[in-house]
């Protein structure tokens, strides 16, 4: 990301939307995991596509040198289309290539299962990898994760090195959660995530906890609380949901199908399941509350 060339150069990624959401709670400048891509770039020390164009990007020169480099970079990097849309090409870059790693792993994960060379459940997220994928470049480093169990994909997009992931699912010591958790519970100290959960919506009421302690004590983090639409109905959901909006929690709850995995969704049952939702989800927003919908 171009930080430092915010008020000359509009081209530049720095000037697309999600990019000025992030920046807005951020304490100081541009953290590492947001920089240098969601897929382990960061913390390998590789040279990802976001860490190139900032280094291009952040010289210092007189205006006349930023404007030609800007239109160089524009050039070269397709960002003069940022204008109009959203979202850089870096971060469709981003996104793609985290989603392909996670959908690699999975393909491999699923041959390894069925060939019994690790036990337990296997829950596989394909299909659904563009919302880890999309969802860990919003997150701050220090904002907090927590899943069901389909949860392979999550530290992958987060930027934990997939050997830890395939380590946990053979119940390695050198894996996740140290060969204890398996498949359905990956965690993640080092990026925040907060598991990996096997019992249906158990995360829900745990994700409004994290926040309401972050909140307590203070701080600015956000809570991503992932879970499937299965989880919906469980009671859980409506405690939380109305804990969360009176308590005004910094809860971001996500709902995703699994049914989205090959395209098997029926497309009837999808939008009578996803209209109940948005219903429920509407019926906990409350002027003056975090609560919206999206
Ligand atoms: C409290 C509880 N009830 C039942 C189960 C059995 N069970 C395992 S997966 C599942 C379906 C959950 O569906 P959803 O939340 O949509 O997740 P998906 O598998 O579709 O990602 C159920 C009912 C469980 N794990 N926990
Ligand atoms: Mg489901």
């Amino acid at each position: 990301m171009a930080t430092k060339t915010k008020k000359t150069d509009k081209s530049t990624p720095s000037k697309s939307k999600e990019e000025k959401n992030i920046q807005g709670r951020k304490k100081s400048g541009v953290k590492k995991s947001q920089t240098a891509g969601a897929n382990g770039s960061a913390k390998k020390g590789k040279t990802g596509v976001e860490q190139k164009s900032a280094t291009k990007t952040a010289k210092p020169a007189s205006k006349e040198a930023k404007a030609k480099t800007s239109k160089k970079t524009a050039k070269k990097t397709g960002a003069a289309k940022v204008k109009k849309g959203e979202f850089s090409k870096e971060t469709y870059l981003q996104w793609y290539e985290t989603m392909l790693l996670i959908r690699r792993f999975e393909e491999k994960t699923g041959q390894l299962y069925i060939q019994q060379k690790f036990g337990g459940f296997c829950h596989l997220y394909d299909g659904q990898e563009a919302l880890v994928a999309a969802l860990a470049t919003a997150k701050r480093e220090d904002d907090r994760v927590i899943t069901a169990y389909r949860d392979h994909a999550h530290p992958i997009a987060l930027g934990t090195d997939p050997k830890y992931v395939m380590a946990e699912l053979y119940g390695k010591t050198t894996g996740l959660s140290k060969g204890k958790g398996g498949s359905m519970h990956m965690f993640d100290k080092e990026h925040q995530l907060y598991g990996g959960h096997g019992i249906v919506g158990a995360q829900i009421a745990m994700g409004a906890g994290i926040a309401f302690a972050d909140k307590y004590r203070g701080g600015d983090q956000v809570t991503y609380c992932y879970m499937g639409d299965g989880a919906v109905r469980q009671g859980i959901l409506h405690e939380t949901f109305n804990m969360a909006m009176h308590w005004n929690l910094p809860v971001i709850f996500v709902i995703c199908s699994s049914e989205l995995r090959h395209g098997i969704v029926n497309p009837l049952q999808h939008r009578a399941c996803y209209g109940v939702i948005c219903l429920l989800g509407r019926s906990f927003i409350r002027r003056g509350s975090g609560f919206s919908e999206c």
